[in-house]
């Protein structure tokens, strides 16, 4: 197979990366004249913003042939405020050109490419740039990438350079050290190991040394495909000129085609099948439209309206979790008399194309605020709202955004029991390794409490973002580790174990050692010797940690790391007094420790106990009401004790009221009634016969082999069986459907079974007889005069001689036929139970519905609200 490498050029701001990106294009003979970002006509940064800046914002693609291969070339931004549109195309990589300038060496940012390149594992080739500029020395550059990045920096076809690839391989050593040589397939091996990195030195404004770089990587990079069916990793979403939604990706197996039908896997789930309308291969702003794409194509496709940057298609690839993570937050100033909505809705956009961008929206202000890497983000995102949506903002002067963690484990217990409600969760926090979040697990066993509760209180723990009890800033670096919990045979809904969850976390941090993180910069220093004295003196003050400064002639370099609230400005007062002649560069590094924690949790003066929004405090049942005692007095009052004393289980799973009374029948019928005129079916009519031994539930699970199973939802019973439901459907039938229909598609995505929803289409106009698929489910609207139980038991009939088949249908009513037919009956009732759908549950997702169809995104929410959160 012809090598198809996607290669990505990296490096700190103003390295020449577009510079040396079109001098390959021309040597490859892409493009005829090379353009130059000094002249703002450069091919590939076309956009004003950067046309404006001579910076590059966004990555860009570009295409050649290298000696009769393909590459495909991503220009990446230096910009560390736009490091997150590079880290999203490290994930499609075969590998990675650093460019280093020589005139300014390894920088801060290098330090976090480099970083980052080992996490997502990409074979690098170093391309030393500016070597035409005075004062350059290729031993000195050399021996700086030996020292900082790694010894196995080494120019390409010199002695030392093979002498290192046999290094990284004992049979290749001995060979080498017999005959004197190392075979290509050592080096090739080596470089794609990440054991050697080959540098090639040139200038990118003179074309020096580009031919060098393109040939050593043709000899060793390879394409990072495999064998197999089609599959695809998204990596970047964004719009046309003519606003049409692209997203790019990369074929990592197979064959991508137009019109070919896929479904895309996020976080191990996959979802709805989407059409590609079309192919694009994208050179600078230019593309070219293609029918298929083969593997190891980077290209853009439309039709895709669902995805996002970090889905795949096709088979599953492990993906990597972001590292970079935005640090400053900047409340958003919107012009008189603007919709906070709208203007809401735009930057959810925004957030969608954007990485580094997060975009919150705080309810009890009705504020939007921004989170991103810095000013220069912000000033060329107040510019893109203005271009793209007309709209001019301003922003607050903005804050550090602080973190939260705990030093060492902490037990915290919540009890929610107000009048006929009940949950009692306990739980543990231990802290985990920084810059991991928060991830939850149970250590609860079935017996103690049934699998679907602590799913549940997992979802809990995860859904949401936890606030700290030190300042009110997120949790993060935890693991919280379910140890107990109680439901209540009749009182407990899921919206109880939130309000436990949530209170035992709160409670927990209560009792913690909490720990205040803020944003560290990884910072370097370049200075006169006579300097280093003054510049250590300040670092101290800051609270940096920084490595002994290393002195060449009478320069001094000092790596350094400190807090960005303290190490903000100091570039200019080094500039100050070493008059010119000192220079310092940073870029973020990530949460550490804050070393005046004391002064600043004073200083921002969070009240815990005040935070009525996130109590910590548990809610008991006395004579018949709810009391709130305080978190420090509730562990006594807990219903489940230490270890020892704890009572054998009374619980196993939630009630269901399958006594549906008359009086609901009726009101059940007269709606029905109401919506299509007199009922002719005799459902309503049906006396309550039951045969016993069809009903026996216990017997029904056991004996039960496993089959492809179907569910099949009557769906007007359904809707009228649930309170929320048939309130909204009482006023609107279309949108009852709708709901219930969502909630189905859903619950789809975490269950095995194929569900199939009917609904009576005997008097409901445009669906006379139709089958449709929605989403992951089959909608049925049945013919006229054809009522929907007549066509569930049919269908029952003929699915159940090779399928489980179980059909939901309402509550007080019992479906003899059905059950005769071999097909399980369950109730309305408990199909929301399965679902795990309780009434504050129904509210949200009711409201998370409104909110997507006003365009928000809320893929997630949902599914995570339909309790398909991750489980250990
Ligand atoms: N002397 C010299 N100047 C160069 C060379 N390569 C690039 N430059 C100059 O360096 C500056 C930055 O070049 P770019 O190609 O925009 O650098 P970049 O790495 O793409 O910058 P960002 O994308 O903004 O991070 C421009 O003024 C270039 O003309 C080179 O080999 N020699
Ligand atoms: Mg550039």
């Amino acid at each position: 197979m012809a090598k198809n490498i996607a290669l990505g050029i990296l490096a700190h701001v103003d390295a020449g990366k577009t510079t040396l990106t079109e001098s390959m294009l021309l040597k490859s003979g892409a493009i005829r004249k090379a353009g130059r970002v000094d002249h703002r006509d450069s091919f590939l940064d076309t956009d004003v913003r950067e046309r404006e800046r001579g910076i590059t914002i966004y990555d860009k693609n570009a295409m050649f042939t290298w000696k009769g291969y393909p590459f495909t070339v991503i220009d990446t931004p230096g910009h560390t405020d736009f490091a997150g549109e590079m880290e999203r195309a490290l994930s499609v990589l075969d590998a990675a050109v650093l460019v280093v300038s020589a005139p300014s060496g390894v920088q801060s940012h290098t330090r976090t490419l480099w970083r980052l390149l080992d996490i997502y594992q990409v074979p690098v080739f170093i391309f030393v740039n500016k070597m035409d500029m005075p004062g350059t020395d290729r031993q000195a550059s050399l021996s700086q990438l030996k020292s900082v990045l790694s010894p196995f920096c080494e120019e390409t076809g010199t002695e030392g350079f093979y002498e290192r690839a046999a290094e990284t391989d004992e049979q290749a050593l001995e060979s080498y050290l017999e005959g004197g040589t190392v075979s290509e397939e050592v080096v090739k091996s080596a470089v794609n190991a990440r054991k050697l990195f080959p540098c090639v030195f040139g200038s990118a404004l003179k074309h020096e040394g580009t031919e060098n770089l393109l040939d050593t990587i043709l000899a060793y990079g390879t394409s990072r495909t495999t064998d197999g069916p089609f599959s695809a990793r998204i990596y970047k979403i964004s719009r046309d000129g003519r606003g049409e939604r692209l997203a790019f990706l990369k074929v990592t197996s197979g064959e991508l085609k137009v019109r070919m039908p896929l479904g895309k896997t996020r976080d191990g789930e996959t979802g709805d099948e989407e059409k590609v309308s079309g192919i694009r291969f994208y050179s600078g702003d230019k593309f070219t439209p293609a029918q298929s794409a083969p593997a190891g194509s980077v290209c853009a496709v439309t039709g895709l309206k669902s995805v996002i940057a970090g889905d795949t298609l096709g088979q599953a690839v492990l993906s990597v979790k972001p590292v970079l993570e935005p640090v400053f937050t900047y409340r958003v100033m919107l012009p008189e008399g603007c919709d906070r909505h709208t203007a809401l809705g735009y930057f959810r956009i925004l957030e969608e194309e954007d990485p580094l961008l997060r975009v919150k929206w705080n309810e009890r202000h009705q504020e939007i605020y921004l989170q991103v890497m810095g000013e220069v983000a912000l000033e060329i995102l107040a510019r893109t709202v203005l271009d793209r949506f007309g709209l001019k903002v301003a922003f607050d002067s903005g804050s550090i955004l602080y973190k939260e963690t705990v030093a060492s484990p902490a037990n915290g217990a919540g009890h929610y029991e107000p009048l006929r409600h009940y949950a009692e969760v306990h739980l543990r926090i231990d802290p985990a390794p920084r810059g991991s979040g928060l991830s939850a697990k149970s250590e609860v066993s079935t017996d103690e409490l049934a699998l679907s509760w602590q799913r549940l209180i997992l979802t809990h723990v995860l859904e949401k973002q936890h606030l700290g009890v030190l300042t009110g800033s997120p949790l993060t670096d935890v693991t919280v580790t379910l140890t107990a919990g109680r439901a209540h045979l009749k009182h407990t809904e899921g919206g109880d174990f939130r309000q436990a969850t949530y209170r035992a976390i709160r409670q927990a941090l209560m009792k913690a050692e909490n720990v205040l993180l803020e944003p560290w910069y990884d910072m370097r220093l370049t200075l006169p010797n006579e300097y280093t004295g003054r510049a250590l003196n300040d670092l101290t003050r800051m609270g940096a940690v920084f490595d002994a400064p290393v002195s060449e002639n009478d320069i001094s370099y000092i790596s350094a790391k400190a807090p960005v609230r303290k190490a903000e400005g100091y570039q200019k007062e080094l500039s100050v007094y070493t008059k010119g002649r000192g220079s310092m560069n940073l870029s973020v590094y990530g949460y550490e420790k804050c070393p005046d924690q004391d002064e600043i949790v004073s200083r921002l003066g969070y009240d815990p106990e005040r935070d009525t929004d996130n109590p910590a405090d548990s809610v008991f049942c006395s004579h018949g009401a709810g009391v709130l005692v305080k978190w420090n007095e509730a562990d006594s009052h807990m219903h489940i004790k230490d270890e020892a004393e704890r009572p054998a289980s009374q619980e196993d799973s939630y009630s269901v009221n399958r006594a549906a009374t008359l009086a609901d029948d009726d009101e059940l019928k007269a709606i029905f009634e109401r919506t299509y005129g007199k009922i002719e079916r005799k459902m309503f009519d049906r006396p309550p016969m039951l045969r016993k031994e069809q009903t026996d539930e216990s017997a029904r699970v056991i004996t039960l082999p496993k089959r492809p199973e179907y569910l099949l939802v009557d769906g007007y019973n359904v809707i009228f069986a649930w309170p929320e439901l048939k309130q909204a459907a009482g006023g609107d039938l279309d949108r009852g459907r709708r709901l219930l229909s969502d909630i189905l598609d859903s619950y789809a995505a975490q269950c095995d079974a194929h569900i199939i929803l009917v609904f009576d289409a005997y008097k409901v106009r445009h669906n006379p007889g139709s089958t449709e698929k929605y989403g992951g489910i089959e909608i049925v609207y049945t013919k006229e005069a054809q009522t929907a139980d007549s066509y569930i038991e049919k269908l029952a009939y003929e699915l159940s001689r090779l399928n489980r088949v179980r059909v939901a249908t309402s509550d007080g009513l019992e479906q003899l036929i059905i059950l005769g037919s071999g097909a399980l009956r369950m109730s309305a009732q408990e199909l929301r139970q399965e679902i795990s759908l309780t009434e504050s549950r129904m509210r949200e997702i009711m409201d998370k519905l409104a909110l997507k169809r006003m365009g928000v995104n809320v893929g997630d929410a949902l599914t995570r609200a339909l309790g398909g959160g991750e489980t250990p």
